[in-house]
């Protein structure tokens, strides 16, 4: 049964270029509510973990080396079918992909660097949700 929330993370790129507040705006404007929120960052053993479906990909000590140098917005989002939409919103991963008016066509610079994180399935969304929240943080 769909949850109706997801986890998101403004990625390292977002904080440093300053489009925090930008984003936010276009989430909270695509009608989704922020039940839970934080600025942290990742060490290098929660990267690995966070990203361990790709840790056979060529491409994961980079991933694991962009996503922990800096901090990130960490968040849940609710609304009616929030993992899909959510996808919708973001964009395709590659942002030359990404559709027009997406979040990663608007803020993302490549597919190595592409601005937000979104949950890919309900299960994922809780796992995740888990990983960064604990209960008492999600309202
Ligand atoms: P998405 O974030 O759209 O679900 P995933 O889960 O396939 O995409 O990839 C997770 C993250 O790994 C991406 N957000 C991106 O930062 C990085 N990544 C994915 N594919 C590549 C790639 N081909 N080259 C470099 N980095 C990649």
């Amino acid at each position: 049964m769909a949850t109706n929330r997801t986890f998101t993370m403004l990625k390292p790129d977002s904080l440093e270029k300053g489009n925090t507040g930008a984003i936010l705006e276009k989430i909270c404007a695509a009608g989704f509510k922020i039940v839970a929120m934080k600025q942290t960052q990742l060490t290098i053993r929660d990267a690995q973990l966070f990203y361990a479906i790709h840790k056979e990909r060529p491409f994961f000590g980079e991933l694991v080396e962009y996503m922990t140098r800096g901090p990130i917005v960490a968040a849940v989002l609710e609304k009616e079918n929030a993992v899909e939409d959510f996808r919708t919103l973001i964009g395709a991963t590659n942002p030359e992909e990404a559709a027009e008016g997406t979040i990663r066509k608007m803020f993302a610079d490549s597919i190595s660097e592409n601005a937000v994180h979104g949950s890919d399935s309900d299960e994922n969304a809780a796992i995740e949700s888990a990983f960064h929240f604990s209960g008492r943080e999600i309202f």
